[in-house]
């Protein structure tokens, strides 16, 4: 048997002085799709992640939580893995800069490019803060430290310094050998100019920070955290005896573009003095914006991944990050483009063709994929279309051009719809020539959807899954050779499998409201306003359920900032536009307040009046479809579709009373 071709991808080491976010999200699913993808090329992947866990960054982010640093950064690296495992983006390696493999590998390249001339020990000098002990880049005699406003100083320190220098020319060649070594065209341009200015050498030790890895026989040298980061994806497939595990060197660093320069000229002169293999490629994205700013944690504008996976599941999110933003240029991140795509794409496109393709196979054929007998040209017309699809999704995929390969794939989808509209096999009788149509309508249409799961499963790793077993097909989606992949291979007779629940249509302005209320709790855990049932309740279910991570535990003063008293409903109206949603007028003894639910579909208004219920009083007011809520009503969120259930009293209550 052939050995396959191997292809080793990683995502940056992620700083473990914050939480991931969505930008971080985005460059590990953009790894995740082409990881899946290339397997179904045949090649052996590997992808790797990890976390950079040194510098003076975590050293103060330590202090500020007052634990040790390897006590922070193990609990970071923990946090961080277990997010990736939440969202099914497991790397096959995740390497953490503190491990013991990588600091061997560090101090091995480090004493490569000395033995080979690289290295010489120098003075650095640059402005210092003494408060914040960090040097600060690109700071001249008289400015102010960026983070704490104190004027800097100027301090010389011994360092080891790289000679970057004369990789000027090396690189250069580099650059033209390899025209595809960074991608996409504009950053190369940047970088070959940025070379073809001169380069200077670089200091990769420091001694004025303590959180690094020491540099052997030169304490207290430590090395400087990019010539430690970057090394981390050597170390990943072996290190020192990388040559063993035969992954290196990587096919692709993918990036953000923040982060380029690292990447595409110290990281390959590193390599280049060592004498070790240069990466292939390096591709640099664009950013995610939020409302067309950079999300920082400061501005309070970061969106977090993990709300919207459990709202919408993490194939939306996934979907939304390739298909919304050309890969390689800047994008706005916003929730409506989200749920809007969700509900036209992914609930109105995919699900619906699936689950009424699936509906009409089990109606007309007893759930048995049906023989093509009685074609017609129409039929060859959408053969012929998702059958050239096929060779342009490839090719698209190949190219990282993932938006254009979504839209090839739904443009397939949209293909078939106006063929299903236009054939009607739901308008056709149970004469023998109509059963006949009926047949090769139903099979065109389901062997499309077959062709659109295998060229969408990169993308939607868990949901085709599911159409896959609905079309009774054997085997696992992903084991499916893309290269093999051909109109016509779907075979009559077999028996469909279950339907389930693909992408249930939601509410925009719930989900939206929903998503915001977890990502509430999870960045700001004490704050959290009630319970995850009480906002279940008021914010409705929508079919998608949402399961929000155990809440932390709290004092008995956190409980007590919560309000909660008896209330009595007085009127109670459906919203119009808003079909799970009831504008409740409630008594709370000392006002009358008006508060939306989202219980319409489980409660009639009428039924409501007069009720007694519990009610947190002393939330802040916020808009639910436009019309005002002022309290929330709690109720218990029951089974998978979160059904709310009113919580009431047994005994005759005052109303206003104060629940404790
Ligand atoms: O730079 N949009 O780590 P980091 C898109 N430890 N991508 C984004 C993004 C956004 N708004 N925000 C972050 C480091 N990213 C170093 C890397 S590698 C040897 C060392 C992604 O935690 C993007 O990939 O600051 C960016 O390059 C990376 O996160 C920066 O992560």
């Amino acid at each position: 048997m052939a050995t396959k071709e191997k292809f080793y991808l990683t995502t940056p080491i992620y700083y473990t002085n914050g939480l991931p976010h969505i930008g971080h999200t985005y460059t590990t699913v953009v790894a995740d799709v082409i990881r899946r993808y290339k397997r179904m090329r045949g090649y052996e992947v590997v992808m790797t992640t990890g976390t950079d866990e040194h510098g003076v960054n975590v050293e103060r982010a330590a202090n500020k939580a007052g634990i040790p640093e390897s006590e922070f950064v193990a609990r970071m690296a923990v946090e961080w893995n277990n997010l990736w495992n939440e969202l099914g983006l497991t790397a096959d390696e995740f390497i953490r800069t503190t491990d013991l493999q990588h600091v061997r590998t560090v101090q091995w390249l480090f004493k490569l490019c000395k033995e080979n001339g690289y290295v010489y020990k120098g003075h650095y000098t640059g402005q210092y803060c003494i408060y914040d002990n960090a040097f600060v880049n690109d700071a001249k005699p008289g400015d102010n430290c960026p983070d704490c406003g104190r004027p800097t100083e100027t301090v010389t320190e011994e360092n080891y310094f790289f000679k970057l220098s004369a990789f000027q020319k090396p690189l250069l060649d580099f650059y033209r050998k390899n025209p595809n070594f960074i991608q996409p065209e504009t950053r190369k341009n940047e970088i070959v100019s940025f070379v073809e200015g001169g380069l200077k050498d670089l200091s990769i030790t420091r001694t004025t920070i303590r959180w690094g890895i020491p540099v052997p026989g030169e304490e207290p040298h430590v090395f400087y955290v990019w010539f430690d980061a970057l090394t981390a994806y050597l170390s990943a497939v072996g290190g020192p005896e990388y040559e063993r595990r035969g992954m290196w060197p990587a096919d692709l660093h993918l990036v953000g573009k923040d982060i380029i320069r690292f990447h595409a000229v110290y990281w390959p002169a590193f390599l280049m003095a060592a004498m070790l293999p240069v990466p292939k490629q390096v591709w640099a994205h664009g950013w995610f914006l939020m409302d067309s700013g950079k999300m920082s944690k400061s501005k309070g504008n970061v969106v977090l991944p993990r709300p919207i996976a459990n709202m919408l599941g993490m194939d939306a999110l996934r979907y939304f990050l390739l298909r919304e933003v050309v890969f390689g240029q800047d994008g706005n991140f916003s929730y409506d483009a989200l749920v809007t795509r969700y509900n036209s794409d992914l609930a109105n496109g995919l699900g619906n063709l699936a689950s009424r393709t699936a509906a009409m196979i089990e109606k007309n054929f007893t759930g048995k994929m049906p023989k093509p007998s009685a074609r017609q040209p129409q039929d060859e017309v959408l053969a012929r279309e998702a059958q050239s699809a096929i060779g342009e999704v490839l090719e698209r995929y190949e190219n990282m051009e993932f938006a254009r390969a979504l839209e090839a794939i739904w443009g397939v989808i949209a293909a078939a719809d106006k063929y299903l509209s236009s054939e009607q096999p739901w308008a056709l009788g149970d004469s023998e020539t109509d059963t006949q149509r009926k047949a090769a309508v139903l099979w065109t249409t389901a062997e499309l959807l077959r062709i659109v799961t295998v060229l969408a499963h990169p993308v939607l790793p868990d949901s085709t899954v599911k159409v896959w077993s609905l079309l009774g097909q054997p085997a696992s989606v992903s084991g499916v050779e893309l290269d093999g992949l051909r109109w016509g291979q779907l075979a009559a007779g077999v028996q469909l499998g279950k339907a389930q629940a693909l992408f249930p249509r939601v509410d925009k302005a719930e989900a939206i409201e929903r998503i915001e209320a977890m990502a509430n709790e999870e960045q700001n855990p004490q704050a959290a306003p009630a319970t995850a049932a009480a906002a279940a309740a008021s914010t409705a279910s929508s079919g998608a359920a949402a399961s929000p991570a155990p809440a932390e535990k709290i004092t008995i003063e956190d409980f007590a900032k919560v309000e909660m008293r008896v209330g009595q409903i007085l009127t109670a109206e459906r919203i119009v536009g808003a079909d799970k949603l009831l504008k409740l007028n409630v008594d709370i003894g000392t006002e009358k307040r008006q508060i939306c639910a989202g219980i319409a579909q489980y409660y009639e208004p009428e039924a409501l009046v007069g009720r007694k219920v519990a009610v947190v009083t002393n939330l802040a007011p916020r808009k639910l479809r436009g019309v005002e809520s002022n309290g929330m009503i709690i109720a218990a969120s029951v089974g998978p579709e979160g059904r709310p259930v009113l919580a009431g009293f047994l005994e005759d209550v005052e109303i206003g009373a104060r629940l404790k």
